[in-house]
């Protein structure tokens, strides 16, 4: 017997291709959108959501989430002097994404047509940041100019357009409002989703670029993966992996994180990507489980077929037989952190990129002595520089000449935005999700608590003499894993109230899942357990083994061993 589909995909019908009730509610003086009307706003890109401190003193605030789509992390000035400006509407900061996104959180329902009518101005948007489709085309965005890494925003720009939802809906309800109230938003549409259908896909669906050998974008967490492939220069084609994610759910066993596997090589138009990427899509559209959204991923399609199966659907939706991927080496996954050389101008002088290290890519001025938003905006308006975000949650500032260096330099320091050399080196590469006190599906704290957890990691490793040591330290606050905390060598994942699950034994490159090395434990106790593996780590490493790659080559059950032995 079927089983029933999921109360979303009835919104999702009922929605008239993403209208649903959208825009008789924004013309209300409610300050919260009603039930069905949220599930509907995700498709805009945004989430209505409640403080969950005020909450626990019994009152509910609401607000929203908005998420900008950024193709790539790329920003011309203007587009990010306009952001900078749009955090006024809601508190006061911008958040860097893990998805090269930026976010704005607690913006009042009644200022929401005011940000994306901004935005619009722009050539920004928030439609498809959320919602069951294909979200924002993350790229590795490290501006290097020469031939073994040939610009790769062109395609991510050609997917991202071609696969935005087709609806009019977004500009009906937010740009061109007149039309929206005036009622003809009720007439049932003509327009319809030749990729998507009217219900869309059975869940999100995520496409991340990256360059060979450089896995700063974590390419086996996405849905599809694409690697382009060059031959003295010249590219070739892409390599194509699919069906990776990180998500997974208490309580339904049969969720986890999982690894895209390679799938296929293809040539290298954006035609031909577009194509590929398409009948990928459709795969998903047509047999991901509509029934449980907790294993309605693309992951969960591959892992029933296996890849060969995968492979024979897709060679017959696209009418032919299709090459096997080349094998990937991959060499680094770390951000491009402080002075880089981007190029040569025409007079053969440099130009830099400055990669700034933005901790959980709150950008914010936090102090009189931490001005991190003025800072970034004094430097990007006084400088002209394009802004590029990635996915750990930094900023490039790129383009910057040889001439301005110093300039830029000081202003950052001026307004206290640490040179990342500077930073501990757990802090210069740890990531963390918002969690509390905005998600509403966080179990426990977060970025708020990174930085205290980080800085006690710090202190063991300084103690034994590891303070030069890099380790990958991400936190999320839940086990949807938001901050990919599965593919970092120490994973913090949220379990229940205050109590923690520890994953260790990842490698750095996100070429391999961590492994559960402690569960149910509280904040403070999160060190003492990891305290006897650090130890060990010291004292039985091989030369510049990576301590992700010291935990796999021990096993979880030798370090549970260790860590339970220091204990008694
Ligand atoms: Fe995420 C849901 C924040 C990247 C897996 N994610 C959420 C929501 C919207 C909570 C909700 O549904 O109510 C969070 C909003 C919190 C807030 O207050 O802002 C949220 N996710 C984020 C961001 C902002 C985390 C960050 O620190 O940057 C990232 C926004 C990315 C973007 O710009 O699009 C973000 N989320 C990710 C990633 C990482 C990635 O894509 O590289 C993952 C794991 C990869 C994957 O998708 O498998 C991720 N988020 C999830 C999931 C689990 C999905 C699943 O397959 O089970 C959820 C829950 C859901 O979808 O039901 C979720
Ligand atoms: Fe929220 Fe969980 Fe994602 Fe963190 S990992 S932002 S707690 S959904």
């Amino acid at each position: 017997m079927e089983k029933p589909l999921s109360g979303v995909e009835a919104v999702k019908l009922g929605s008239r291709y993403l209208r649903g009730t959208l825009s008789e509610e924004l013309a209300n003086d409610e300050p919260l959108f009603t039930a069905p009307a949220t599930g509907v706003l995700k498709f805009h890109g945004i989430y209505q959501q409640d403080d969950r401190d005020l909450r626990k003193s019994g009152v509910k605030q609401y607000s929203a989430m908005v998420r900008v789509g950024v193709p790539g992390g790329v920003l011309t000035p203007e587009q990010y002097l306009t952001l900078d400006r749009l955090a006024e509407l809601g508190d006061g900061s911008l958040r860097i994404t893990t998805r090269q996104d930026i976010q704005y959180h607690y913006v009042p329902k009644a200022r929401l047509r005011e940000l994306i009518q901004t935005l619009h101005g722009c050539y920004l948007g928030t439609l498809a940041a959320c919602g069951d489709v294909v979200r924002n085309v993350i790229s590795c965005p490290a501006p290097f100019a020469n031939d073994e890494r040939k610009e790769l925003q062109p395609f991510v720009s050609y997917l991202s357009k071609n696969l935005k939802p087709k609806t009019t809906a977004y500009y009906e309800i937010w740009i061109d409002g007149e039309k929206a109230v005036s009622g003809e938003q009720n007439e049932q549409p003509q327009e319809v989703e030749p990729l998507y259908g009217a219900t869309y896909l059975p869940r999100k669906f995520k496409i991340g670029f990256t360059f060979p050998g450089d896995n700063t974008t974590d390419i086996y967490a996405n849905d599809i993966g694409i690697v382009p492939h060059y031959e003295d220069g010249v590219l070739t084609g892409f390599n194509i992996l699919a069906g990776g994610g990180m998500g997974q759910s208490a309580g339904v066993k049969s969720s986890h994180p999982r690894l895209a596997d390679p799938l296929c090589f293809v040539g290298p138009t954006c035609e031909e990507l577009l194509e590929i990427a398409s009948a990928i899509i459709s795969i998903h559209r047509d047999f991901g489980n509509r029934s449980n959204r907790k294993l309605a991923r693309l992951k969960y399609v591959m892992e029933d077929w296996g890849v060969a199966k995968f492979k024979q659907e897709l060679e017959l939706r696209v009418g032919r037989q299709l090459a096997d991927a080349v094998p990937l080496h991959w060499t680094r996954s770390n951000d491009y952190l402080g002075w880089r050389r981007q190029t040569l101008d025409s007079h053969g002088d440099p130009v830099w990129f400055y990669g700034v290290r933005v901790i959980s890519g709150r950008i914010r001025d936090f102090s009189p002595q931490q001005r991190i938003r003025t800072g970034l905006r004094a430097v990007v308006e006084r400088y002209g520089l394009e802004v590029r975000l990635t996915c750990q949650q930094n900023m490039y500032l790129c383009g910057i000449r040889e001439q301005d260096r110093p300039g830029v330099a000081s202003l950052l320091r001026e307004h206290g935005i640490a040179e990342p050399l500077e930073l501990p080196p757990v802090l210069r590469h740890a990531i963390a999700c918002p969690a509390l006190p905005t998600c509403a599906l966080a179990i426990t704290e977060s970025e708020r608590i990174m930085p205290d957890l980080v800085g006690e990691i710090q202190s063991a490793l300084n103690q034994l003499g590891l303070q030069d040591q890099i380790i990958h330290f991400r936190t999320s606050g839940c086990p949807n894993g938001c901050s990919r905390p599965y593919t970092a060598e120490i994973g913090i994942v949220g379990a229940s109230v205050n109590m923690y699950t520890i994953y260790l034994g990842a490698s750095r490159l996100g070429t391999r899942l961590g492994e559960v090395f402690a569960q149910n434990v509280k904040r403070e106790q999160l060190l003492p357990k990891l305290q006897p593996v650090f130890e060990y780590y010291k004292r039985s490493r091989q030369a510049g083994e990576y301590f992700g790659d010291f935990c796999h080559r021990i096993g979880i059950q030798a370090l549970q061993d260790v860590s339970m032995y220091a204990a008694a």
